[in-house]
């Protein structure tokens, strides 16, 4: 059968055969009309080979008891869309009587809508989503879709892509993205991809997930939090490269002076991360009003490393000098 939509009133033209009537060639030729006969060649006793060709608005219904040599049913002309469907139909003609049908060498040639695209692979990044996916045979473009939930609905990210990757900068980091793509030509669009998902997360929030399992800035994964009681923030532990569930001194910032004993030095490991400040203080006693900076680093001078801060103070100019480390977002 071919017919304009699956719609019950949907023109179409068939051609069939029956165990005891033949074979029949009919048609709708409008939306909502009757379906009539073209031919019904009486006579014939399965199995036949059924041959329907669709040429502009002109359908002809063939026959054939080998597959090669051919013999026209009719011709008729029904006017319907460039894009319809094509299928195989099998009825047992009886209400409450189901049937069963064997069909085989069965084959659709001329332009058809694409294949969904086998798989997809859904790779997150800081601020991003990486997609990519197989060549789906006969697209000539792929619509890349998401949700934020598994099954969706899913809403058009990008459209037209005649390639097979996507980058997906629109999202929010923290947030888990349910993907598929769709393939589509000029016949149609194929059906959904398999979902792939993935969490983008900045790189706070691939600390706290590899640390504590989740990207919330909440309960022993928060900035401020403390958990394993060493006196160190996690954000503090972050930007040191610290184990923040392990209490461990020597990763502590350390006190030293100067090669030419002038000044007192405080060194610690800095961490790549342009986000945050680091921020040097010092003071004549630990009361918190007496502290003032006395160096900072932010951006891109935040370099991997050991980092050594002079106190522009000559040590012999206090009686007690105190050093200590702040670091901020
Ligand atoms: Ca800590």
């Amino acid at each position: 059968m071919i017919r304009e939509s699956l719609n019950a009133n949907s023109t179409f033209v068939i051609n069939y055969m029956s165990p005891t009537q033949g074979i029949a060639f009919q048609r709708r030729a409008s939306t909502g009309g009757s379906a009539a006969g073209v031919a019904n060649p009486t006579g014939l006793t399965p199995p036949y080979w059924l041959r329907l060709t669709r040429s502009g608005n002109t359908f002809t219904a063939d026959r054939s008891v080998d597959g090669t040599t051919w013999t026209t049913l009719g011709t008729t002309t029904v006017t319907m869309a460039s894009s319809v469907y094509v299928g195989l139909v099998a009825c047992s003609m009886s209400d409450g009587n189901l049937m069963q049908a064997a069909f085989d060498q069965v084959s659709v040639t001329g332009q058809t809508s694409p294949e969904a695209p086998d798989s997809l692979t859904a790779t997150a990044g800081d601020g991003k989503v990486d997609l990519s996916w197989p060549a789906s045979s006969g697209a000539a473009s792929y619509t890349v879709q998401r949700a934020t939930n598994s099954g969706g609905p899913y809403a058009n990210v990008a459209a037209g892509l005649t390639g097979t990757t996507y980058s997906d900068t629109s999202v929010t980091n923290g947030t888990t993205y349910y993907y598929v793509v769709t393939a589509t030509n000029s016949v149609g669009t194929s059906g959904a991809s398999i979902e792939a998902k993935a969490l983008p997360v900045d790189p706070r929030q691939a600390w706290r997930l590899a640390h504590f399992g989740q990207v919330a800035n909440t309960g022993n994964a928060a900035n401020t939090a403390d958990p394993d009681r060493d006196g160190r923030s996690n954000l503090l532990e972050y930007a040191i490269g610290s184990d923040p569930s392990q209490s461990d001194d020597a990763d502590a910032g350390a006190l030293g002076h100067t090669a030419d004993g002038l000044h007192l030095t405080f060194t610690f490991s800095r961490i790549a991360a342009p986000a945050l400040t680091y921020t040097v203080e010092a003071a004549d006693s630990p009361d918190q009003a007496a502290w003032s900076a006395v160096w900072t680093s932010t951006g891109a001078s935040n370099t991997a490393g050991s980092v050594t801060v002079p106190d522009p103070e000559l040590i012999g100019a206090h009686s007690k000098r105190f050093l200590r480390l702040k670091v901020t977002l």
